[in-house]
């Protein structure tokens, strides 16, 4: 009977037609989805801190504003992932307790700090550069919650990507000092912001079964290139230099090659010892307990609403 329903299954995916969450389908496939949706839904909620630092301290009104709107966005994307994962028969608060105790991941990337204004030029144009590499794929992923989720999350990022490459457009043709510290921030970025790929494919124990189901369409390696591929052009407009002196156009694989990746370095983020995980950790853990008291409010409220009612229909 499974043999059959997985056959059915399979089918299903090779003809592009997606996967509701009523339908059959593997436990492998359901906890690979949450796993998958789940961290991601993390790191945009995390991915508001480095960035929601900036904001009282936004150089002018119109920084500010398209910061703000930003960061809400992220919000957003967090809500619309956490409500696609719950399709799959995890409850948000589990979700969240997963987050807040360590068992679950979120991006590496959102584990290194903010030190100037330019890391948010920075962030825009290669954090939400790569995330769109990543993310345009999942608009076609199997899942029907996740696909779905993910095409305005995409509209959003690209307006993300493109108010941090004017960020870091307006400081590299700014004063020596400016543009002095947009390209400290490049320097800090850049590969941190390679390793948000994932490993590379020899080493990525979820990709075959992943690309199988169609979760994911290229493999960390594919996206890593392309994204290099698009972003050093976008460096030479800038007039700024990327930090990897073996980044070389290769004629004969039409590809920029590039410099090892310290994978120590991403391990060791990803393991909980970079540079800011204990901080961002704490300032998530810290604002669900701050905020145990609206959750019991909403509750209370729920609740006597029920009794009203209840006392009007018996009446
Ligand atoms: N950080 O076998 P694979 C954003 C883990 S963008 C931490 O290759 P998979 C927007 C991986 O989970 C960022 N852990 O895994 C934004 C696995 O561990 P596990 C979020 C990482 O899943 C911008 C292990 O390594 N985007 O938020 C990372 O097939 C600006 C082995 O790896 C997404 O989540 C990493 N970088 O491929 C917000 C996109 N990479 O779970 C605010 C959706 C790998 O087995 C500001 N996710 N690991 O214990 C994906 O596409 C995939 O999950 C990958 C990893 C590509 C990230």
């Amino acid at each position: 009977m499974e043999v059959k329903l997985e056959a059915i299954f399979q089918d299903k995916i090779d003809q592009e037609i997606k996967i509701e969450p009523r339908d059959w389908m593997p436990e492998k496939y359901r906890k690979t989805l949450l796993r998958q949706i789940s961290q991601h839904a993390h790191s945009e909620i995390v991915g508001m801190l480095p960035e929601g630092n900036w904001i009282t301290r936004a150089p002018n009104l119109r920084r500010k504003v398209a910061l703000l709107a930003k960061v809400q966005d992220e919000a957003g994307h967090g809500l619309y992932l956490y409500s696609a994962a719950e399709t799959l028969g995890m409850s948000r608060d589990e979700m969240l307790n997963e987050l807040h105790t360590g068992k679950a991941k979120y991006s590496s990337i959102f584990n290194y700090p903010t030190l100037t204004w330019a890391d948010m030029g920075a962030i825009g144009w290669l954090v939400d550069g790569a995330a769109i590499m990543n993310q345009v794929p999942l608009c076609r992923t199997s899942y029907g919650p996740y696909a779905r989720a993910m095409v305005r999350v995409c509209k959003e990022e690209s307006f993300h990507q493109r108010q941090g490459y004017e960020i870091m457009l307006t400081l590299a043709n700014g004063s020596p000092e400016q543009k002095a510290m947009a390209q400290d921030a490049l320097y800090r970025w850049w590969w941190p912001s390679i390793m948000m790929f994932g490993p590379t494919d020899d080493n990525s124990p979820n990709s075959a079964q992943s690309m199988q189901w169609k979760i994911k369409r290229f493999s960390n390696d594919e996206l890593r290139q392309k994204f290099i591929d698009a972003t050093v052009p976008q460096a030479e407009i800038l007039g700024l230099t990327i930090p990897d002196k073996d980044l070389k156009w290769n004629e004969q694989r039409g590809h920029y090659d590039f410099g090892t990746i310290d994978w120590t370095e991403f391990h060791q983020v990803v393991a909980g010892n970079g540079p800011c995980n204990k901080q961002r950790l704490k300032a998530r853990v810290d604002s669900w307990e701050n905020g145990a008291w609206v959750r019991e409010a909403a509750m209370a409220f729920q609740n006597k609403d029920k009794q009203r009612q209840a006392k009007t229909e018996a009446a």
